[in-house]
């Protein structure tokens, strides 16, 4: 037989490392290649996930209060930004920023949201940064004040000891003076699961997709339409889980190994914690951050924290 291609030397570390064990598990960064990257563009626009919609609409609402921290001629550090829609809110009107840092792990998402940006902010520099959130960064060095954005609740993808130790590496960056972080609210679980689980299926193939990938770039032989999406909400982590459940005993190839699933084993791709003004005051807190403000919507489904050291 010939040996598969490998494109993506460090998936198949972490895919050797994750499925060839007892608890298969996959950190959630990996959803993200360009086709998972387009279908959670298509996540936020759902009628079930209310994540995104709403902190647009929080943002929109409290840009004053928002702008009231941020310290003139500042540079905007952006974590995770993706396609960066939220971040033009900012831009917007905080007309006094000095520069804008994206760091996302796609580049080419990151490419090409930097070109529409500089199109539309001539005025305003833009240095993207290649780079993955949960290991230390590689910043430029700083053009002013830093402010650092990470919207979106995507801190809730970190157990609670990497958020951690992201909240402090933040904290430790030169010239930080504040911390825009969104995180999503507890709520009921039903809502919670409809918002991982849409009628429409999009979530179901953005999960999938990470099986494609794995077939793709390190020639894993999964055939997908034997696993199946799931979302559970885990009340005592205060989380909700996305699995992908093997729908029957199978094998599959994972370099030279061999991954064995009973029927019902999953592999659990992504865990999205969920919180409450409590548990975040708590959290960032141990990392040295203090709440200045707190934002919202009427519902409180969701929340927008200005943290300052
Ligand atoms: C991009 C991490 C914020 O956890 O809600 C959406 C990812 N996963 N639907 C989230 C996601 C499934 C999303 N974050």
């Amino acid at each position: 037989m010939d040996k598969p291609v490998v494109t993506n030397a460090a998936l198949l570390e972490a895919a050797r490392d994750g499925l060839t064990r007892g608890r298969k598990t996959m950190e959630p960064k990996w959803l993200y290649d360009a086709a998972g990257s387009e279908l959670f563009v298509q996540i936020t626009e759902l009628p079930e996930y209310y994540p995104t919609r709403t902190e647009e609409r929080i943002l929109r609402e409290h840009l004053e209060r928002l702008a009231a921290q941020v310290p003139s001629r500042a540079e905007l550090v952006e974590l995770g930004s993706g396609a960066s829609s939220k971040t033009r809110l900012l831009l917007d009107r905080l007309d006094a920023l000095a520069s804008y840092v994206p760091i996302d792990v796609s580049s080419d998402f990151l490419d090409a949201t930097a070109t529409e940006l500089a199109a539309d902010y001539p005025e305003l520099e833009i240095t993207p940064v290649v780079g993955d959130f949960t290991e230390p960064l590689a910043l430029p060095p700083e053009a002013g004040p830093r402010v650092a954005f990470f919207p979106g609740s995507t801190i809730g993808n970190l157990d609670p000891a990497a958020a951690v130790a992201l909240l402090e590496e933040v904290r430790s960056w030169p010239g930080i003076r504040a911390f825009i972080l969104g995180v999503d609210l507890v709520k009921d679980p039903g809502t919670l699961v409809r918002a991982y689980d849409d009628a429409a299926g999009v979530t179901a193939a953005f999960n999938l997709n990470l099986l494609h990938r794995m077939n793709r770039e390190i020639g894993t032989d999964f055939d997908t339409e034997r696993f199946a999406h799931r979302a559970v909400w885990n009340a005592e982590e205060a989380r909700i889980e996305m699995h992908l459940v093997s729908q029957a005993d199978q094998r599959v190839h994972v370099g030279d190994r061999t991954a064995e699933f009973a029927a019902g084993e999953t592999i659990h791709t992504e865990s999205s914690r969920k919180f409450t003004r409590r548990s975040l005051e708590a959290l960032c807190g141990s990392a040295g951050w203090r709440i200045a403000d707190f934002l919202s919507d009427d519902a409180e489904m969701f929340g927008v924290a200005v943290l300052v050291p």
